[in-house]
């Protein structure tokens, strides 16, 4: 079945089609002549490919093609690259269910969230689309007799992005998309965990160049390897931004490196997304909410709600009913349409995942549910969990922590000060939620004294964002903004522009010189 997959996709070297590519862009695809690497399913830890990774020459070379292709792409006119977008789009869009089958088996992810993980991969390209006919600046009033001022918006460059295996594809995409219509060249460095996804994706852009004979081979190119790959990758000046996902020691390392050339990083790190509900709350509303943010993706998402901060008056009746809810949560395979909870991703994050719920019950957390291995005769290499909701101080330090699982921290609060200052009092700030009916509190949560958040929502969940949105979050999430609004100014360069047509040289700030 995995085999059939594999030739399905087509992501073999060009020398061998037994060998799977790790360098893949245009009309390269290359066996790697780094390590091996061995990827396993999350689903029952069973090995789907062998993938040698790419060496340091074979990196170098990528980013040398990357360049001489940006040297190109960059003159191609924008809705010609956007045209390009729209046909990669169609063929997403064609081949959606075998993509997130891949997603299902390589990330361990239930088939409803994979289709919708392609299906945000087919709205960014759609907003690329419309976005490659409005990269557009302002114009300015000079202060000078017959000037004008002006802004344009120029390429970039070689575009380096690397993701994580949670998001193994619309991560790249909010990303690549961009970059393409913006007249950029992108590498993209995959999580070592969902190569192959990253291969397929490759796989469809690699077809719409067939379509763009002017366009570059080398436009997009995937390359597979590990931390050392995106080191030497970050520390590349040819590379004007790096485009980091993951956890926050990944990211500090990236802004290092990055930083000490003085190029550019755009982060989105850890969360420790919260919600508040307040005791007006429409409290079913509010439990469906809960659910989704906080066991989706098994608490796998940058934006899984992991704190609940709730009004002392209905914390009791809440824990009840998310108790019973989470105590009959269909686990198992994430290809049974009735799973709501797939596995973990590996042995480590289940290992993580116990070690924060000792530290929470050492901290004097009391577990209300959850938090045990659930373990399948047919799957014993899985790593199944029971979400778990723990009560805990808003001061225990593993509630101040993301611990990427599905661990839910129930905190009461007393006044709404309170719960907005227990909100902020972490160190990270992607997303954040608020249920209430009380307009003062919605408006106030939202306000510049509310959630110190990238996202902030009211009466929905922290999870599950839309692509139309800038997305991104504060503190060590890293500032970045990736995707909708105008994140697409990332990917180019500013020229401030001054033109003068009159018959004189006046100077700004009066000076009279000579
Ligand atoms: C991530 O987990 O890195 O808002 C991204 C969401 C998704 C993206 C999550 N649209 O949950």
């Amino acid at each position: 079945m995995i085999n059939q997959l594999l030739n399905q996709l087509d992501i073999y070297t060009h020398a061998n089609q037994s060998e799977i590519a790790a360098v893949m862009g245009g009309n390269t695809r290359l066996k790697g002549e780094g390590e091996k690497l061995q990827v396993y399913s999350p689903i029952d830890g069973s090995p789907v490919a062998t993938i040698n990774m790419a060496s340091k020459a074979q990196v170098d070379q990528a980013i040398q093609r990357a360049s001489e292709a940006f040297i190109k792409i960059r003159t191609i006119p924008a809705p010609k690259r956007g045209d390009f977008v729209r046909v990669l789009g169609n063929l997403f869009r064609e081949r959606k269910l075998q993509l997130a089958e891949l997603i299902t088996l390589e990330c361990g992810k239930i088939l409803q969230e994979s289709l919708g993980e392609v299906q945000e991969v087919i709205d960014i390209c759609d907003f690329a689309v419309g976005l490659s006919r409005q990269l557009h600046g302002l114009t300015i009033v000079s202060e000078r007799p017959n000037h004008r001022m002006m802004e344009q918006w120029h390429p970039l460059g070689p575009v380096v992005v690397i993701s994580a295996f949670n998001f193994p594809m619309a991560v790249w995409a909010w990303n690549t998309m961009l970059a393409i219509v913006c007249g950029d060249t992108v590498i993209w460095k995959p999580s070592e965990k969902t190569p192959l996804c990253a291969l397929a994706c490759q796989r469809l852009i690699d077809e719409s160049l067939n379509h763009f004979p002017e366009f570059p081979c080398a436009l997009s190119q995937v390359v597979v390897g590990d931390y050392s790959v995106g080191e030497q990758l970050s520390r590349d000046s040819r590379i004007p931004l790096v485009s980091a996902t993951g956890s926050v020691p990944m990211g500090i390392k990236v802004a290092k490196a990055v930083s000490a050339r003085l190029g550019r990083s755009l982060l989105e790190l850890g969360g420790n997304n919260a919600m508040i509900v307040s005791a007006s709350a429409e409290i079913e509303l509010a439990l469906r909410a809960i659910v989704f943010s906080a066991v989706g993706t098994c608490g796998q998402r940058c934006t899984t709600l992991r704190r609940l901060i709730v009004h002392e008056r209905i914390a009791d009746d809440l824990a009840a009913r998310l108790k019973v809810t989470y105590e009959g949560l269909p686990i198992g395979d994430p290809n049974n349409p009735a799973t709501l909870v797939g596995p973990l991703i590996d042995r480590q994050a289940f290992n993580l995942m116990q070690s924060a719920i000792t530290e929470a019950k050492q901290a004097g957390g009391r577990l209300i549910c959850g938090g045990e291995r659930v373990i399948f005769a047919d799957k014993e290499n899985g790593f199944y969990v029971r979400p778990a909701i723990i009560e805990i101080d808003s001061l225990a330090d593993v509630a101040k922590q993301e611990t990427f699982a599905p661990i839910l921290y129930l905190i009461r609060y007393h006044v709404f000060s309170d719960a907005i200052a227990i909100h902020n009092a972490v160190p990270q700030g992607l997303s954040s939620a608020i249920f209430t009916t009380d307009l003062r509190e919605a408006e106030l949560f939202l306000s510049v004294t509310g959630s110190d958040c990238g996202l902030a929502n009211v009466n929905i969940g922290t999870s599950g964002a839309e692509i139309g949105g800038a997305f991104g979050g504060e503190k060590e999430t890293g500032g970045g903004r990736e995707s909708g609004s105008d994140a697409w100014k990332n990917y180019m360069r500013r020229t401030t522009n001054t033109i003068n047509f009159g018959n004189d040289i006046p100077l700004a700030q009066g000076i009279t010189f000579g």
